[in-house]
């Protein structure tokens, strides 16, 4: 049974956005007696009247009086509108639900999926966070394997909706499309390129170790919901013309090698996930079909060919829905759920997503300074690999070990060791048959067919 919070007021800023719609419409599809909202906006969209519950309500600019007599307060707008406005909400008493980047990765904010890891709102200090739109159904399907036989090693690549982006990017493919279809050149504007019939292998900005900022996001996001800082991920995020809905191939390494009907029986129990069909069926999920749904939808579950403990599947869920609005409703059930609406009433538990816990600081960065300066000294046979390095030696590759965001450590025998993966030296394609494909108007846009 959803637990009922129709004697709550909740503050929704960012109310007339992409997720602040769906929100809305969540909110008449599981709480129709919820009545007490207060629609918060930038001033562009004050003014604003939306129907809520069969009641009109009018789209205040959100002040810093906005939150007095609020019990929760979900902020879906901007990464700054959220820096801004959650410490303002938490100090006037109200458990705010943060869709941004912002606090995320905070040691004093839970990181929640409700499914995986719903206990950790009870210690919450006033901000709970909810994922990233691509790492929520990341989780959603390897948090029920996880349990059973742990998860080492994940690899995603996400074909991310545009809707991701917010509604102007929404309008952007739309307006590209008609363009492009009549042969008329297109800039783009909300979109690092042309995202009409195109795919783009970009989304928010670079980090210096060549990820993005999305994939670092699935990187970390995952391993702080699964409290699994030990498992290894890897993502390439990709922006696809496609409205609503990410899609991810997905391909985990786990412990030990599992039956295919063992895992799809896993996939199967958990709650909020939806597992179809099998290869002879042709049953798999698409955006198309699963964008509206609550479940996270997964298909194409096989053998990894490449990995004999390796499973790879297809996973698909609702970008605006379960990948934001849906979740933080989710998260606001859990705290009625849980009678831990007001702050500070359970200790945070004992784990970390910081430094390393099994060496002193000072000596692990000055174990990795030694090694960045003399790694072209190291052994060819290195380069690519995890090392192991105790008082500045290394005393093993390809060791087990424990990524920690961008470092790594862990245990080598009862030794603490410090670890960390020599990059390859960069290649340079030279490759004289390839040339960047120059498309004109009027031309084939596939450009080579072959
Ligand atoms: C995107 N995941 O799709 C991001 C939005 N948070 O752009």
């Amino acid at each position: 049974m959803i637990p009922d919070l129709s004697h709550l007021t909740i503050a929704v800023v960012g109310a007339t956005g992409a997720v602040g719609a769906e929100f809305l419409k969540i909110v008449e599809q599981r709480h129709p007696k919820l009545h007490n909202l207060k629609l918060l906006a930038s001033s562009r969209s004050a003014g604003a009247r939306l129907t809520v519950n069969g009641k009109e309500f009018t789209v205040e600019e959100t002040t810093e009086d906005s939150f007095q007599d609020v019990d929760i307060a979900f902020i879906s707008a901007s990464t700054e509108a959220s820096r801004h406005w959650a410490p303002i909400a938490v100090a006037a008493g109200v458990a705010v639900i943060d869709d941004s980047s912002a606090f995320r990765m905070q040691e004093d904010v839970p990181l929640v999926v409700p499914e995986v890891n719903g206990a950790d709102v009870t210690w919450h200090q006033g901000i709970i966070a909810i994922p990233n739109c691509s790492t929520t159904p990341l989780v959603m399907v390897a948090h029920p394997i996880h349990r059973v036989n742990p998860i080492k090693r994940i690899i995603a690549d996400t074909y991310q909706s545009v809707s991701g982006a917010g509604g102007a990017a929404v309008q952007e493919l739309r307006e590209q499309s008609e363009a492009l279809l009549k042969g008329q050149p297109v800039t783009p504007h909300h979109q690092p390129k042309q995202i009409g019939f195109n795919v783009i292998p970009q989304i928010d900005s670079f980090l210096d170790n060549g990820y993005t900022r999305e994939e670092q996001k699935m990187i970390d996001e995952s391993r702080k919901i699964m409290h699994a800082p030990e498992i290894r991920v890897s993502a390439t995020c990709v922006r696809v013309p496609v409205m609503v809905s990410h899609s991810a191939a997905v391909h985990f390494e786990l412990e030990r090698a599992m039956d295919i009907s063992e895992i799809r029986a896993l996939l199967m129990d958990m709650p909020g996930l939806t597992a179809l069909g099998n290869t002879e069926s042709g049953d798999y999920p698409m955006p198309w079909d699963v964008a509206g749904e609550d479940d996270v939808f997964v298909g194409r579950i096989r053998k990894d060919a490449s990995n004999l403990n390796g499973v790879a599947l297809w996973v698909v869920s609702d970008n605006l829905r379960k990948g934001a609005a849906l979740n933080s409703i989710q998260i606001a059930e859990e705290l009625v759920a849980r009678e831990c609406l007001k702050t500070g009433s359970t200790p945070k538990p004992k784990f970390s997503f910081g430094e390393p816990e099994s060496l002193e600081v000072s000596e692990f960065r000055k174990d990795i300074n030694y090694f960045r300066a003399h790694m072209d000294e190291l052994l060819p046979e290195f380069r690519g690999k995890y090392v192991a390095i105790i008082n500045q030696t290394i005393v093993d590759s390809d060791v087990e070990y424990v990524p920690l965001m961008d470092r790594v450590h862990g245990k080598y025998g009862d030794r603490p060791i410090v670890i960390e993966e020599i990059p390859p030296r960069p290649r340079i394609n030279r490759n004289p048959g390839f040339r960047r494909l120059q498309k004109t108007q009027g031309e084939n846009a596939q450009g080579n067919v072959n």
